[in-house]
């Protein structure tokens, strides 16, 4: 942990010295300019926001600190064959590969930090099943917050300059606690509530999964799968950007995240992976084991006409398959023999895309990552769908947390726009 912070302080001098070169040499240079339209549909394609963990191409998809997640998991330390959930936190907080043992050692860290106080158990324990799960992560993470470093340092006479210091010990507390809390959570909610230990030796998708109530290594290297797929998706996404938002007010990372993760909760965000496999579910009963493409075909006609969208395709940025499903497929081909449900989803991928088209409303007609997600948990047997944005938000910890991180290091400023009144925008194009 030590050479960790020692890395990002050298790096955050050097990155305070571009932002200050940059205001100084570039202040004023316009590099966009904002449409009508652009006001009116949610900010589309507008650059405005500083985020340094990773970033999207339409085309090529999300690189994390300029690597593609193929070149992450050929070049992260990995455990099997992904890479380690606490390598994937390293190169998004430092921009660097880390070594075996710096992974390692963050691993260390993190396993170190990662059981909660009884209150919180027991808070979580006490409240309703029925409660979603999204819900109960939401005030699991929020409930972290008592006694968090940032407010401590921001009450104290820290300097600013400092504060990114105690954002980092927060970030790591999070990304170290919110899996027992998710699995609490499912315990809970589905299962018996008990639950194992977090062990000193595993990684974090082993831990989580372990937890969870697995005992299966082929289901701990899905996790790592999954954590690495989820774990970021450039700053402008509705979770990362109401978790940029709300700590540009010095909200510490947990309630900052708590906010994330209310942000995605919404079904047109991170509950769409819920959705589609309640959806995909629902296929499977209707068309069986071995559909062809026009009973898929029947099936999404329906819920295009009821005025429905068809969960887990489109996207606010890509305008190609999300490269997160092509991998998620990928990992089928290689990993798993004939299931019915994965075959499905391959067969929606076949179909969909030239409905979609042919609609001709969705900008991008292709799946994007919630497409097979649920599908791969549902063949290791975590089949309980409403937990399954829990997971999602287990994932996005990593990149979220990790931004803050840069967000205080990098000095940046309460976020506040100027809205318009429909009036004052006629005024505006009437003038223009
Ligand atoms: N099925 C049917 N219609 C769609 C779909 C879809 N999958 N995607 C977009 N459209 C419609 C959209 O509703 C809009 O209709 P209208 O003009 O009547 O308002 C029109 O196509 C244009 O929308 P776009 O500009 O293509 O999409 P936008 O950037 O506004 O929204 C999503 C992007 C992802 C919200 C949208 O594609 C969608 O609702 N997809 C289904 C839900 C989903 O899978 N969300 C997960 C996103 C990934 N994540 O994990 O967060
Ligand atoms: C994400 O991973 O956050 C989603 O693909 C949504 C987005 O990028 O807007």
């Amino acid at each position: 942990f030590q050479s960790l912070r020692v890395i990002l302080e050298e790096k955050i001098t050097v990155n305070r010295e571009r932002v200050a070169k940059l205001r100084r040499d570039n202040g004023e240079t316009v590099i966009d300019q904002i449409t009508a339209d652009q006001i009116v549909k949610g900010m589309r394609g507008m650059r405005a926001l500083v985020n340094e963990t990773s970033t999207l191409d339409p085309y090529s998809g999300i690189k994390f600190r300029g690597l593609t997640i193929p070149e992450c998991q050929a070049r992260l330390p990995k455990k099997h064959n992904q890479p380690l959930p606490e390598s994937v936190y390293w190169l998004l907080l430092t921009g660097d590969i880390p070594t075996p043992s710096q992974a390692e050692e963050l691993r260390s860290e993190l396993a170190s930090r990662a059981s909660l106080p009884q209150h919180i158990e027991d808070m979580l324990n006490s409240l309703p099943k029925s409660l979603h799960p999204m819900v109960q992560l939401s005030i699991g993470v929020n409930s972290l917050c008592e006694g968090n470093q940032f407010d401590k340092a921001f009450k104290s006479d820290c300097k600013r300059a400092d504060y990114w210091k105690s954002a980092l010990e927060d970030a790591l507390n999070l990304v170290a606690k919110i899996p027992r809390i998710a699995a609490i959570i499912y315990r809970n909610a589905f299962k018996d509530g008990k639950i194992c230990a977090p062990s000193q030796s595993c990684d974090l998708a082993e831990n989580l999964g372990r937890m969870l109530g697995w005992d299966d290594p082929n289901f701990f290297e899905l996790l790592r799968l999954y954590l690495t797929l989820h774990s970021d998706h450039e700053g402008g996404n509705v979770s990362a950007h109401t978790t940029h938002l709300v700590g540009s007010g010095l909200c510490d990372v947990f309630r900052s995240y708590s906010s994330g993760l209310n942000a995605l909760a919404g079904p047109l965000h991170g509950l769409a992976n819920q959705e589609v496999l309640k959806w995909l579910i629902e296929l499977w009963k209707i068309v069986g084991d071995n559909p062809t493409e026009d009973d898929i075909r029947k099936y999404v006609e329906g819920t295009m006409k009821k005025g429905q969208v068809v969960p887990g395709y489109g996207h606010a940025v890509l305008r190609v398959p999300d490269p997160r499903f092509l991998i998620e497929l990928e990992y089928k081909k290689n990993y798993i023999q004939n299931d019915p449900l994965l075959n499905i989803v391959e067969l929606c991928y076949k179909v969909i895309p030239d409905m979609l088209k042919q609609q001709g409303k969705a900008k991008n007609p292709y799946p994007n990552v919630d497409a097979g997600s649920g599908a791969l948990l549902h063949h290791y047997g975590l089949r309980e769908y409403e937990f399954f944005t829990v997971l999602f938000g287990v994932s996005r910890a990593i990149g979220c947390s990790a931004s803050q991180v840069w967000d205080r290091a990098l000095l940046l400023p309460i976020e506040r726009p100027i809205s318009l009144t429909l009036e004052s925008l006629e005024e505006l194009v009437q003038q223009a």
